[in-house]
């Protein structure tokens, strides 16, 4: 399963998120740093349209998508260098599919800040650039070993080139996210797991009196960055979401619009997470069972078919397909769906949309 790492400074709330979005309560510790085993819990993936068809359908079991999440320890400067948990750290981030980067924005004059004070983009700066050592690590490493060869070959040098503008521009402080590259240079630079070219949500960990925008320090700087990187910023009450877990999600929502607070935080975090994964979701519905199912964007109806089973691949004939918005206006049924001419037929290449309704038809 595709997993979001979570990283940040220590103490910028990492747990906490972590906590909110697995709705761990009180039961998981908060991660040291002591051990080298970060916490992971599967959420499943909240999904208006997968809660309607369950009440359409009372169906006898409910699947929703799932996706992991990892509690990674506190970044510290020079990590990327390799000091205190450094490189142990650093290869569990380098194995996550996705990053939450967790920033502090809320003032507690009990919980100290590592670095004395609150400043979101000061420490926006830290751990990038923590992530760049790292990258320029691996980079000069490969080269020097590529540097002692006698002769390259055609490849080798192709690479060669490629590491020394990779090198260079993250020289220049800029993640290699950031960089435009052909597919087959990405394919070539696929394997070395540069952690600075991991999709990532920035996720601004705020105070409840942090509803206005004002109320965030440097909020305006925050997403001129976001956008120059092509970053998602969010936005999380931490400490509030925490407590309101127990609550009803009436309750909470009172709770919440007392505080002028409008953005429902948890749900769309996960939402963006999935997306920021590259995954999408796509739907069967019966009496047994409505399910989510999950495939990577750009897959197929007969990838759609394999993850459901393989014998639906190997036999497949073809697909029925129709939209969500369409399958709900359409009487909630297949047949109805095609009566109206709303249902489509597709075959093995069709590519897949968010939020399609599947039926697979095969022959084994
Ligand atoms: N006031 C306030 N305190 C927070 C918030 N988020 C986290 N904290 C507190 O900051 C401390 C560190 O949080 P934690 O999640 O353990 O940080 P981590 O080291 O990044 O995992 C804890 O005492 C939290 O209660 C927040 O949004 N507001
Ligand atoms: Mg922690």
């Amino acid at each position: 399963m595709l997993h979001c790492g979570i990283i940040g400074l220590p103490l910028s709330g990492k747990s906490t998120v972590y906590n909110v979005i697995t709705r761990a309560g009180a039961e998981v510790k908060p991660y040291a740093g002591g051990k080298t085993d970060p916490n992971r819990a599967v959420v499943s993936v909240p999904d208006r349209r997968f809660d309607e068809l369950v009440k359409i359908h009372s169906p006898r079991k409910e699947t929703p998508a799932q996706v992991e999440f990892v509690d990674l320890a506190g970044l510290s400067r020079g990590a990327g260098k390799g000091a205190g948990l450094g490189n142990a750290f650093l290869s569990f981030v380098a194995d996550a599919d996705a990053l939450i980067q967790v920033i502090r924005c809320f003032s507690n004059p009990a919980v100290e800040h590592p670095e004395g004070s609150v400043d979101p983009l000061r420490d926006w700066d830290i751990v990038d650039n923590e992530l760049i050592f790292r990258d320029l690590a691996v980079i000069e490493n490969r080269l020097s070993r590529l540097k002692a060869k006698k002769k390259l070959s055609a490849e080798e040098d192709k690479e060669k080139k490629l590491l020394e503008k990779c090198f260079e521009f993250l020289m220049e402080e800029k993640p290699l996210s950031a960089m435009e590259l052909t597919p087959e240079e990405e394919r070539q630079l696929r394997g070395f797991a540069f952690v600075t070219s991991k999709p990532q949500i920035v996720l601004l960990n705020l105070d409840e009196s942090q509803s206005e925008d004002s109320a965030i320090p440097g909020l305006e700087a925050l997403k001129k960055r976001a956008e120059e990187r092509g970053v998602k910023l969010c936005r999380l009450y931490g400490n509030l979401e925490m407590e309101i877990t127990g609550l009803s999600p009436e309750e909470a929502e009172m709770f919440t619009e007392g505080l002028g607070i409008t953005e429902p935080g948890r749900e769309r975090l996960i939402e963006e997470a999935y997306r920021l994964l590259g995954l999408i979701s796509f739907f069967t519905c019966g009496p047994d069972e409505v399910r989510a199912w999950t495939l990577h964007d750009g897959e197929k109806a007969v990838d759609a078919a394999g993850t459901i089973h393989s014998d639906l691949a190997r036999g497949f004939i073809r697909a029925q397909v129709v939209a969500f918005d369409d399958y709900m206006k359409n009487g909630h049924s297949f047949d109805e769906c095609r009566k109206s001419g709303v249902l489509r037929l597709e075959g093995k290449d069709y590519i897949v949309k968010d939020g399609d309704m599947i039926e697979i038809r095969f022959n084994v």
